[in-house]
Protein backbone atom coordinates (compact mmCIF):
# COMPACT_ATOMS: atom_id res chain seq x y z
CA UNK A 1 0.00 0.00 0.00
CA UNK A 2 3.06 2.28 0.75
CA UNK A 3 4.34 1.86 -3.01
CA UNK A 4 0.27 2.18 -4.20
CA UNK A 5 0.09 5.52 -2.18
CA UNK A 6 3.59 7.16 -3.83
CA UNK A 7 2.63 6.19 -7.56
CA UNK A 8 -1.13 8.08 -6.81
CA UNK A 9 0.85 11.01 -5.22
CA UNK A 10 2.93 11.45 -8.56
CA UNK A 11 -0.06 10.82 -10.45
CA UNK A 12 -1.45 13.62 -8.01
CA UNK A 13 1.76 15.87 -8.76
CA UNK A 14 1.77 15.51 -12.79
CA UNK A 15 -1.59 16.48 -12.83
CA UNK A 16 -0.99 19.46 -10.88
CA UNK A 17 1.92 20.51 -13.03
CA UNK A 18 -0.08 19.75 -16.11
CA UNK A 19 -2.81 21.94 -15.06
CA UNK A 20 -0.01 24.75 -13.89
CA UNK A 21 0.59 25.01 -17.87
CA UNK A 22 -2.70 24.83 -18.93
CA UNK A 23 -3.76 27.58 -16.17
CA UNK A 24 -1.36 29.93 -17.97
CA UNK A 25 -3.06 32.89 -19.45
CA UNK A 26 -6.49 31.18 -17.87
CA UNK A 27 -8.60 34.51 -16.44
CA UNK A 28 -10.68 34.16 -13.13
CA UNK A 29 -13.22 36.43 -11.43
CA UNK A 30 -13.31 37.38 -7.88
CA UNK A 31 -16.60 38.85 -7.01
CA UNK A 32 -16.25 39.51 -3.28
CA UNK A 33 -17.14 42.36 -1.04
CA UNK A 34 -14.88 41.65 1.79
CA UNK A 35 -11.07 42.81 0.76
CA UNK A 36 -9.13 40.52 2.76
CA UNK A 37 -10.82 37.59 1.12
CA UNK A 38 -10.36 39.04 -2.10
CA UNK A 39 -6.85 38.83 -1.44
CA UNK A 40 -6.57 35.56 0.07
CA UNK A 41 -8.30 33.76 -2.68
CA UNK A 42 -6.22 35.78 -5.71
CA UNK A 43 -3.18 34.72 -3.72
CA UNK A 44 -3.96 31.41 -4.05
CA UNK A 45 -5.10 31.21 -7.63
CA UNK A 46 -1.68 33.70 -8.90
CA UNK A 47 0.42 30.82 -7.08
CA UNK A 48 -1.39 28.31 -9.27
CA UNK A 49 -0.58 31.02 -12.72
CA UNK A 50 -4.17 32.39 -13.37
CA UNK A 51 -4.90 35.48 -14.32
CA UNK A 52 -6.91 37.16 -11.57
CA UNK A 53 -9.77 40.02 -12.08
CA UNK A 54 -11.14 41.58 -8.56
CA UNK A 55 -15.20 42.65 -8.20
CA UNK A 56 -15.94 44.54 -4.67
CA UNK A 57 -19.51 43.99 -5.83
CA UNK A 58 -21.99 42.43 -8.42
CA UNK A 59 -22.10 45.56 -10.80
CA UNK A 60 -18.45 45.83 -11.14
CA UNK A 61 -18.41 41.95 -11.50
CA UNK A 62 -20.79 42.17 -14.54
CA UNK A 63 -18.65 45.63 -15.63
CA UNK A 64 -15.63 43.76 -16.01
CA UNK A 65 -16.97 40.21 -17.79
CA UNK A 66 -18.05 42.97 -20.22
CA UNK A 67 -14.76 44.00 -21.03
CA UNK A 68 -13.30 40.83 -20.52
CA UNK A 69 -15.36 38.11 -22.94
CA UNK A 70 -12.63 35.54 -22.25
CA UNK A 71 -13.30 34.79 -18.56
CA UNK A 72 -13.49 31.40 -17.58
CA UNK A 73 -14.58 31.45 -13.94
CA UNK A 74 -16.12 33.84 -11.61
CA UNK A 75 -15.29 32.74 -7.89
CA UNK A 76 -18.98 34.40 -5.93
CA UNK A 77 -19.30 35.39 -2.40
CA UNK A 78 -22.83 34.79 -1.38
CA UNK A 79 -23.38 37.55 0.87
CA UNK A 80 -23.21 40.88 -0.74
CA UNK A 81 -24.91 44.05 -0.16
CA UNK A 82 -27.41 45.00 -3.01
CA UNK A 83 -27.17 42.20 -5.46
CA UNK A 84 -26.10 38.86 -3.97
CA UNK A 85 -24.03 35.70 -5.20
CA UNK A 86 -27.68 33.97 -6.27
CA UNK A 87 -29.20 37.22 -8.38
CA UNK A 88 -25.78 37.92 -9.72
CA UNK A 89 -25.38 33.79 -10.58
CA UNK A 90 -28.84 34.02 -12.21
CA UNK A 91 -28.07 37.24 -14.07
CA UNK A 92 -24.57 35.36 -15.61
CA UNK A 93 -26.92 32.79 -17.07
CA UNK A 94 -28.91 34.62 -18.98
CA UNK A 95 -25.90 35.68 -20.79
CA UNK A 96 -23.33 33.26 -20.33
CA UNK A 97 -24.16 29.39 -20.41
CA UNK A 98 -22.78 26.68 -17.95
CA UNK A 99 -20.18 25.29 -20.46
CA UNK A 100 -18.53 28.56 -21.11
CA UNK A 101 -18.40 30.71 -18.00
CA UNK A 102 -18.28 28.05 -14.90
CA UNK A 103 -19.60 29.92 -11.37
CA UNK A 104 -17.78 28.77 -8.44
CA UNK A 105 -20.39 30.02 -5.16
CA UNK A 106 -18.66 30.49 -1.61
CA UNK A 107 -21.29 31.17 1.21
CA UNK A 108 -20.73 30.93 5.01
CA UNK A 109 -22.66 27.17 5.95
CA UNK A 110 -25.50 28.64 8.02
CA UNK A 111 -28.37 29.05 5.60
CA UNK A 112 -29.15 25.48 5.00
CA UNK A 113 -30.99 25.82 1.56
CA UNK A 114 -28.15 28.60 0.02
CA UNK A 115 -26.40 25.74 -2.06
CA UNK A 116 -29.52 23.88 -3.74
CA UNK A 117 -31.02 27.43 -4.78
CA UNK A 118 -27.43 28.83 -5.86
CA UNK A 119 -26.92 25.52 -7.44
CA UNK A 120 -31.06 25.69 -9.18
CA UNK A 121 -29.76 29.31 -10.74
CA UNK A 122 -27.05 27.89 -13.08
CA UNK A 123 -23.77 27.83 -10.34
CA UNK A 124 -21.58 25.17 -11.46
CA UNK A 125 -20.25 24.58 -7.99
CA UNK A 126 -20.55 25.31 -4.13
CA UNK A 127 -18.12 25.54 -1.14
CA UNK A 128 -19.21 26.01 2.44
CA UNK A 129 -16.98 28.68 4.47
CA UNK A 130 -14.51 28.01 6.35
CA UNK A 131 -13.34 27.15 3.33
CA UNK A 132 -9.64 25.20 3.37
CA UNK A 133 -7.29 26.38 0.83
CA UNK A 134 -6.59 22.60 -0.83
CA UNK A 135 -10.66 22.23 -1.64
CA UNK A 136 -10.81 25.36 -2.79
CA UNK A 137 -7.89 24.88 -5.65
CA UNK A 138 -9.37 21.69 -6.22
CA UNK A 139 -12.82 22.95 -6.92
CA UNK A 140 -11.59 25.21 -9.41
CA UNK A 141 -9.11 23.03 -11.45
CA UNK A 142 -12.12 20.53 -11.75
CA UNK A 143 -13.94 23.11 -13.21
CA UNK A 144 -11.68 24.64 -15.90
CA UNK A 145 -10.90 20.97 -16.66
CA UNK A 146 -14.33 20.19 -17.53
CA UNK A 147 -14.71 23.37 -19.65
CA UNK A 148 -11.20 22.29 -21.62
CA UNK A 149 -12.89 18.89 -22.17
CA UNK A 150 -16.05 20.27 -23.53
CA UNK A 151 -14.08 22.92 -25.68
CA UNK A 152 -11.98 19.22 -27.01
CA UNK A 153 -15.31 17.55 -27.67
CA UNK A 154 -16.89 20.48 -29.57
CA UNK A 155 -13.60 21.14 -31.57
CA UNK A 156 -13.80 17.25 -32.47
CA UNK A 157 -17.29 17.58 -33.49
CA UNK A 158 -17.49 20.14 -35.84
CA UNK A 159 -14.17 19.52 -37.15
CA UNK A 160 -13.27 17.65 -40.51
CA UNK A 161 -10.66 15.01 -39.52
CA UNK A 162 -8.78 15.01 -42.63
CA UNK A 163 -9.17 18.77 -43.82
CA UNK A 164 -9.46 20.97 -40.57
CA UNK A 165 -12.50 22.60 -42.11
CA UNK A 166 -15.64 22.79 -40.18
CA UNK A 167 -17.83 19.80 -41.14
CA UNK A 168 -21.69 19.67 -42.36
CA UNK A 169 -22.89 19.69 -38.47
CA UNK A 170 -21.24 22.72 -37.58
CA UNK A 171 -21.98 23.95 -41.85
CA UNK A 172 -25.55 24.25 -40.67
CA UNK A 173 -25.57 25.39 -36.82
CA UNK A 174 -23.73 28.34 -37.97
CA UNK A 175 -25.24 28.62 -41.44
CA UNK A 176 -29.27 29.00 -39.49
CA UNK A 177 -27.93 31.52 -37.22
CA UNK A 178 -25.74 33.74 -40.19
CA UNK A 179 -29.35 33.00 -42.33
CA UNK A 180 -31.22 34.31 -39.49
CA UNK A 181 -28.83 37.47 -39.18
CA UNK A 182 -28.97 38.00 -42.74
CA UNK A 183 -33.03 37.53 -43.00
CA UNK A 184 -33.02 39.93 -40.20
CA UNK A 185 -30.84 42.99 -41.35
CA UNK A 186 -32.17 42.19 -44.76
CA UNK A 187 -28.36 41.39 -45.47
CA UNK A 188 -27.21 39.44 -49.01
CA UNK A 189 -26.45 36.10 -48.10
CA UNK A 190 -24.71 33.72 -50.51
CA UNK A 191 -24.35 29.85 -50.41
CA UNK A 192 -21.88 28.02 -52.78
CA UNK A 193 -21.49 24.78 -53.51
CA UNK A 194 -17.80 23.24 -54.78
CA UNK A 195 -17.40 20.02 -56.24
CA UNK A 196 -13.99 18.53 -57.63
CA UNK A 197 -14.26 17.14 -60.91
CA UNK A 198 -13.85 13.76 -61.78
CA UNK A 199 -11.94 13.41 -58.54
CA UNK A 200 -13.15 9.35 -58.50
CA UNK A 201 -10.43 8.97 -61.38
CA UNK A 202 -7.92 10.81 -59.16
CA UNK A 203 -8.19 8.48 -56.32
CA UNK A 204 -8.57 5.21 -59.25
CA UNK A 205 -5.19 6.77 -60.96
CA UNK A 206 -3.24 7.66 -58.18
CA UNK A 207 -4.21 6.37 -55.08
CA UNK A 208 -7.00 6.73 -51.73
CA UNK A 209 -3.86 8.66 -50.04
CA UNK A 210 -3.51 11.18 -53.25
CA UNK A 211 -6.77 11.74 -53.49
CA UNK A 212 -6.43 12.83 -49.82
CA UNK A 213 -3.71 15.16 -49.99
CA UNK A 214 -5.38 16.73 -53.07
CA UNK A 215 -8.42 17.39 -50.30
CA UNK A 216 -6.21 18.76 -48.31
CA UNK A 217 -4.94 21.24 -50.85
CA UNK A 218 -8.17 22.22 -51.80
CA UNK A 219 -9.32 22.77 -48.39
CA UNK A 220 -6.01 25.06 -48.09
CA UNK A 221 -6.88 27.16 -51.33
CA UNK A 222 -10.39 27.47 -50.60
CA UNK A 223 -9.51 29.02 -47.01
CA UNK A 224 -6.78 31.09 -48.12
CA UNK A 225 -8.91 32.42 -51.48
CA UNK A 226 -12.25 33.39 -48.96
CA UNK A 227 -12.47 35.57 -46.18
CA UNK A 228 -12.05 35.31 -42.43
CA UNK A 229 -15.53 36.18 -41.56
CA UNK A 230 -16.74 33.11 -44.86
CA UNK A 231 -17.99 29.88 -43.53
CA UNK A 232 -16.31 27.36 -45.22
CA UNK A 233 -17.03 23.82 -44.58
CA UNK A 234 -16.51 19.90 -46.17
CA UNK A 235 -19.72 19.25 -46.57
CA UNK A 236 -19.26 15.69 -48.13
CA UNK A 237 -16.49 13.36 -49.55
CA UNK A 238 -15.20 16.06 -52.17
CA UNK A 239 -17.92 18.42 -51.83
CA UNK A 240 -17.32 21.68 -49.84
CA UNK A 241 -20.19 24.17 -49.19
CA UNK A 242 -19.34 27.94 -48.42
CA UNK A 243 -21.68 30.66 -47.03
CA UNK A 244 -20.57 34.31 -47.43
CA UNK A 245 -22.17 37.36 -46.10
CA UNK A 246 -22.51 40.72 -48.23
CA UNK A 247 -21.98 39.33 -51.89
CA UNK A 248 -24.58 40.17 -54.04
CA UNK A 249 -25.06 38.93 -57.20
CA UNK A 250 -22.11 39.98 -59.44
CA UNK A 251 -19.91 39.88 -56.26
CA UNK A 252 -20.36 36.18 -55.96
CA UNK A 253 -19.61 35.75 -59.55
CA UNK A 254 -16.66 37.66 -59.20
CA UNK A 255 -15.51 35.44 -56.23
CA UNK A 256 -16.17 32.18 -57.35
CA UNK A 257 -14.73 32.68 -60.37
CA UNK A 258 -11.74 33.48 -58.88
CA UNK A 259 -11.57 30.01 -56.47
CA UNK A 260 -12.57 27.84 -59.70
CA UNK A 261 -9.95 29.94 -61.42
CA UNK A 262 -7.08 29.31 -58.60
CA UNK A 263 -7.73 25.79 -58.11
CA UNK A 264 -7.29 25.20 -61.98
CA UNK A 265 -4.13 27.08 -61.86
CA UNK A 266 -2.59 25.55 -59.17
CA UNK A 267 -0.32 22.77 -59.73
CA UNK A 268 -1.02 19.55 -57.54
CA UNK A 269 1.89 17.69 -56.47
CA UNK A 270 1.36 13.91 -55.99
CA UNK A 271 4.77 11.94 -55.49
CA UNK A 272 6.87 14.87 -57.00
CA UNK A 273 4.20 14.49 -59.75
CA UNK A 274 2.53 17.88 -60.98
CA UNK A 275 -1.29 17.28 -61.67
CA UNK A 276 -3.88 19.77 -62.29
CA UNK A 277 -7.65 19.84 -60.72
CA UNK A 278 -10.37 21.53 -61.15
CA UNK A 279 -13.86 22.10 -59.93
CA UNK A 280 -17.31 22.94 -60.29
CA UNK A 281 -19.48 25.70 -58.41
CA UNK A 282 -23.01 25.75 -57.62
CA UNK A 283 -24.02 29.44 -56.04
CA UNK A 284 -27.33 30.56 -54.46
CA UNK A 285 -27.28 34.64 -53.77
CA UNK A 286 -31.12 34.50 -53.54
CA UNK A 287 -32.25 35.09 -49.99
CA UNK A 288 -35.05 32.30 -49.92
CA UNK A 289 -37.34 31.83 -47.31
CA UNK A 290 -34.64 28.70 -45.85
CA UNK A 291 -31.10 27.89 -45.55
CA UNK A 292 -32.03 24.30 -46.76
CA UNK A 293 -33.52 25.94 -50.03
CA UNK A 294 -30.96 28.04 -50.45
CA UNK A 295 -28.20 24.91 -50.59
CA UNK A 296 -30.54 22.97 -52.85
CA UNK A 297 -30.67 26.34 -55.03
CA UNK A 298 -26.71 26.06 -54.72
CA UNK A 299 -27.03 22.23 -55.57
CA UNK A 300 -28.82 22.47 -58.70
CA UNK A 301 -26.52 25.48 -60.10
CA UNK A 302 -23.85 23.09 -59.63
CA UNK A 303 -25.51 20.35 -61.51
CA UNK A 304 -26.04 22.52 -63.95
CA UNK A 305 -22.17 23.31 -64.06
CA UNK A 306 -21.13 20.21 -64.30
CA UNK A 307 -23.75 19.53 -66.73
CA UNK A 308 -22.54 22.12 -69.18
CA UNK A 309 -18.80 20.68 -69.06
CA UNK A 310 -17.18 21.21 -65.48
CA UNK A 311 -15.04 23.53 -64.48
CA UNK A 312 -17.35 26.52 -64.32
CA UNK A 313 -19.47 28.45 -61.98
CA UNK A 314 -22.87 29.03 -61.63
CA UNK A 315 -24.93 31.81 -59.92
P1 LIG B 1 -17.96 14.52 -60.88
O1 LIG B 1 -17.07 15.30 -61.78
O2 LIG B 1 -19.27 14.22 -61.49
O3 LIG B 1 -18.12 15.19 -59.56
O4 LIG B 1 -17.27 13.12 -60.64
P2 LIG B 1 -16.51 12.61 -59.35
O5 LIG B 1 -15.66 11.46 -59.74
O6 LIG B 1 -15.82 13.73 -58.69
O7 LIG B 1 -17.72 12.20 -58.42
P3 LIG B 1 -18.12 10.83 -57.74
O8 LIG B 1 -19.27 11.17 -56.84
O9 LIG B 1 -18.35 9.76 -58.77
O10 LIG B 1 -16.88 10.39 -56.89
C1 LIG B 1 -16.52 11.02 -55.72
C2 LIG B 1 -15.44 10.17 -55.11
O11 LIG B 1 -14.88 10.78 -53.92
C3 LIG B 1 -15.93 8.82 -54.67
C4 LIG B 1 -15.33 8.62 -53.29
O12 LIG B 1 -14.66 7.38 -53.17
C5 LIG B 1 -14.33 9.74 -53.16
N1 LIG B 1 -14.13 10.20 -51.79
C6 LIG B 1 -15.07 10.60 -50.91
N2 LIG B 1 -14.48 10.95 -49.73
C7 LIG B 1 -13.15 10.75 -49.90
C8 LIG B 1 -12.02 10.93 -49.04
O13 LIG B 1 -12.11 11.35 -47.89
N3 LIG B 1 -10.79 10.64 -49.54
C9 LIG B 1 -10.63 10.18 -50.80
N4 LIG B 1 -9.39 9.92 -51.24
N5 LIG B 1 -11.67 9.98 -51.63
C10 LIG B 1 -12.93 10.27 -51.19
MG1 LIG C 1 -19.65 38.84 1.69
MG1 LIG D 1 -16.97 15.33 -57.90
MG1 LIG E 1 -19.63 14.88 -55.31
Amino acid sequence: TVHKTCIHEVDHIVRLINRLDKNKGVKVLIVDDAAYSRLHLRNLLEKHRLTVFEAADAYAALEILGKEPDIRLAVIDYYMPSMDGLALTARLRETYSRDELAVLCISAADGKTIPDRLLRAGANDFLAKPVSNSEFLCRVINNLDRLDTILEIREAAYRDYLTGLYNRRYFMEAGHKLFANAQRGNLNLCIAMIDVDYFKSINDTFGHDAGDQVLRQVSALLQRNLRKADLVSRYGGEEFCVAALNLNYREALRVFEKVRATIEENVFYINHKPIHVRVSIGVSTYLANTLDEMIREADRGLYQAKNKGRNQVVV
